[in-house]
């Protein structure tokens, strides 16, 4: 890759440089080869407080095990994440099924601290661990025509008992378009805090967009599909009017339900101060280019 993009620290949030390096030495062991790839370069002060682990993997969203926050932690065991393979196809130069091992041993896994902004209007910091999708693209070679990128989630109803319930039309389908999907920015994260990736937030690999709303990021992902044309994805297929193909975080376009202006964030108490939710969740100067053709307030 002649552009790879390093970290996006910058930010005037709460840091405590000191807890979240004790936080780091207690994880720990197998995890300190991930975490070094994050640690060195700039000024640690300056990066974002990442939520703890036990905020990001008990309150999360994954329908397919229940559409309570605390399903996906009580039910994902359930999901069998090996073997796993992901299929690549659609307009590719190398279609196949991708072994989730051998994507690994080709990819280089960094950490990556990331605000995440759900649409519910909750956000959360995540330390993921991951790698660039557009690695992984190339590892199986876009061809010319090729506009958008289509994922889908593992469909197993046996495994996944949120299924039974027709709350989204299964599986679940995402899409972005290809310069989108390229970008430096969006990751296939693998791992939080230096650990596999829990699977009650998407094992063995999911989507990670940080400038979307957090719908876009699709989780144990099964196939990729390069296509032309616009992929359908499940959220607006389920309601049009209020989830668009973009969803980029933006605070002056309000949800029909709610406002997009604040949000409340995970972990900081009952009575914390709502923050202002940011332009493109604070990634605006990264990827506002991708759509300064487009009228944001209609492509939503
Ligand atoms: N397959 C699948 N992917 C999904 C979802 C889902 O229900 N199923 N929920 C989405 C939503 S709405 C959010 S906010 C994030 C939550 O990710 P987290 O649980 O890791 O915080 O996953 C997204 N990816
Ligand atoms: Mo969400």
């Amino acid at each position: 890759m002649a552009y790879r993009w390093k970290k996006n620290l910058k930010d005037c949030d709460v840091t405590d440089e000191s807890a979240y390096l004790d936080r780091r030495q207690l994880i720990g062991g197998v995890a300190a080869g991930a975490m070094l790839a994050g640690i060195g370069t700039g000024a640690r002060a300056m990066e974002l407080a990442p939520n703890e682990w036990d905020d990001i993997t008990s309150y999360n969203n994954y329908y397919e095990f229940g559409t309570d926050k605390k399903d996906p932690a009580k039910y994902a065991h359930m999901l069998t994440i090996k073997p796993w393979s992901v299929k690549i196809d659609g307009l590719v130069e190398r279609p196949g099924d991708y072994e989730f091992g051998e994507i690994m041993e080709k990819m280089s896994v960094e950490e990556r601290i990331y605000r995440f902004r759900c649409v519910e209007a909750w956000s959360m910091v995540v330390p993921w661990n991951g790698f660039e999708l557009a690695d992984l693209l190339e590892l199986a070679g876009v061809k010319g025509d090729a506009k958008y990128v289509a994922f889908e989630t593992v469909n197993r109803p046996d495994e996944m008992p949120g299924l039974r319930y027709p709350v989204l039309d299964w599986p679940y389908v995402e899409g972005l378009r290809l310069d989108e999907a390229m970008h430096p920015l969006t990751i296939m994260a693998t791992g939080i805090y230096g650990r596999d990736i829990p699977n009650q937030n998407g094992a063995p690999l999911r989507l990670v967009v940080p400038w979307k709303y957090g719908f876009k990021s699709i989780k144990s992902i099964v196939r990729i599909t390069l296509t032309a044309d616009q992929p359908p994805t499940s959220w607006n297929k389920a309601s049009a009017r209020e989830y668009g193909f973009y969803s980029n975080v933006n605070p002056e376009v309000s949800h029909p339900r709610w406002s997009q202006a604040t949000e409340r964030v995970i972990g900081s108490g009952l009575f914390a101060k709502r923050k202002e939710t940011l332009m493109f969740n604070g990634y605006e100067e990264e990827v506002a280019s991708l759509y300064s053709d487009m009228d944001l307030a209609k492509f939503y």
